[in-house]
């Protein structure tokens, strides 16, 4: 009998590595797998990742990403801190609307790719990926002087993805929803459970994002979501590795390592080169730019039309004997029945390559590609 309460993952929830507010009803649906994320589970399937991916393509799924933690800023300096933090021109920003905004170091690498909402002047949400910009945030705040007070607030995301998604929250708050733009929130309330309703989320299929404002009332909205989207065929799922490689969404950790900065993976259209020199890591990107930016993110289709194992590591990348990149995430795609992945390559190496990789010890012929895959 296993000493695990989830009964098929050793990862327990534990002082370093919370659990969700969802995590009860996860396992209560069955939850098979995690990973940790921001110090603390993330459900990453539900036995059957085919029906799961399908879903998302066509139907609706609901996903606990309550590990997309949130670091608030307040106070009168806090859009001033905000901007200083992101290398994305934060000024147009209205109050509720959301942003996706790189965080770069002083050397100009990524350090983080956070969605950036604006609840109103003096209050800000940064809605982190997988790295402390608690920590940050209050180091840089420190340095800088600034009027702001740093935390983390009781709000966790529940996202709801997929092509049937609007039918499912229209149905739960009324069509009103349907007019909220992309990356725009709401609040509003469910069943007396207080939320933000954004339009956004970690797919290409459309959706939404629930920000649960009460931690008490966790399994109580993830039921009602559940209950509302019967109708519609909703289950459970999470963020989806083979929908997200298929669109093109970076994996923050997995796709970079501690020396990428924007412009190699795709995000140099979310700097502004602009920007004032106190923003962090502007001058060195500045810098990078004119000197020329070393590497560069393309797709790669790997030959075979069986699914190689998903890489655990990076897989080097040969042109003529030369190492070249590494491919950095690799999946089946049903869609496109193709091994497909993502390629951190010489700036030189161009679309239409074809190179060597080792996938499971065997070499195999692969072929760079544009992102996203047009396939
Ligand atoms: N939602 C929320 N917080 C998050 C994520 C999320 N925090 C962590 C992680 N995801 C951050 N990463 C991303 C990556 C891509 C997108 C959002 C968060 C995204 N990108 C769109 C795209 O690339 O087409 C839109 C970007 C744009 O142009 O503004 O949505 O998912 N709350």
């Amino acid at each position: 009998m296993s000493i695990f309460r989830s009964q098929v993952y050793p990862i327990e929830p534990n002082a370093r590595c919370r659990a969700s507010v969802f995590y009860d009803a996860t396992l209560a649906d069955g939850v098979q797998a995690f990973t940790t994320y921001n110090q603390m589970m993330m459900p990453t399937g539900y036995g059957d990742p085919e029906a799961e991916y399908w879903r998302l393509i066509n139907g609706v799924s609901m996903w606990d990403v309550a590990a997309q933690r949130q670091v608030e800023l307040t106070g009168t300096d806090a859009a001033r801190l905000a901007q200083i933090l992101s290398t994305r021109n934060l000024d147009g920003i209205k109050t509720g609307q959301g942003k996706y905004a790189p965080l770069c170091n002083h050397a100009g690498t990524l350090i983080n790719d956070p969605v950036i909402l604006k609840i109103d002047d003096s209050r800000w949400l940064i809605s982190i990926a997988d790295s402390n910009i608690l920590f940050w945030a209050r180091a840089i705040c420190a340095e800088r002087n600034l009027n702001v007070e740093i935390r983390e607030p009781d709000i966790s995301p529940l996202a709801i993805q997929g092509p049937k998604a609007e039918d499912v929250i229209a149905s739960i708050f009324g069509d009103w929803i349907r007019k909220i733009r992309y990356f725009r929130f709401e609040f509003t309330e469910i069943e007396r459970i207080p939320v933000m309703l954004s339009r956004s989320g970690y797919s290409k299929q459309g959706g939404f994002e629930l920000y649960l404002l009460d931690g008490n009332k966790g399994t109580a909205l993830w039921n009602a979501v559940k209950e509302a989207g019967q109708p519609w065929g909703i289950r459970p799922g999470c963020p989806n590795q083979t929908e997200r490689v298929e669109s093109g969404l970076l994996s923050f950790g997995a796709d970079n390592d501690d020396t990428t900065n924007p412009f190699e993976v795709r995000l140099g259209r979310y700097v502004d080169l602009s920007l004032p020199d106190d923003v962090i890591g502007i001058e060195a990107l500045r810098k990078i730019q004119s000197e020329g930016v070393k590497r560069h993110q393309l797709g790669i289709i790997v030959e075979g039309d069986q699914p190689v194992e998903r890489n655990r590591n990076w897989i080097a990348i040969n042109l003529d004997n030369r190492k070249i990149g590494d491919v950095t995430t690799m999946i089946w795609s049903w869609k496109f029945g193709r091994n497909i992945g993502f390629a951190l390559v010489d700036a030189s190496v161009k679309p239409g390559t074809e190179v060597e990789v080792a996938v499971n010890s065997k070499h195999s012929n692969a072929t760079l590609a544009e992102l996203p895959f047009r396939l």
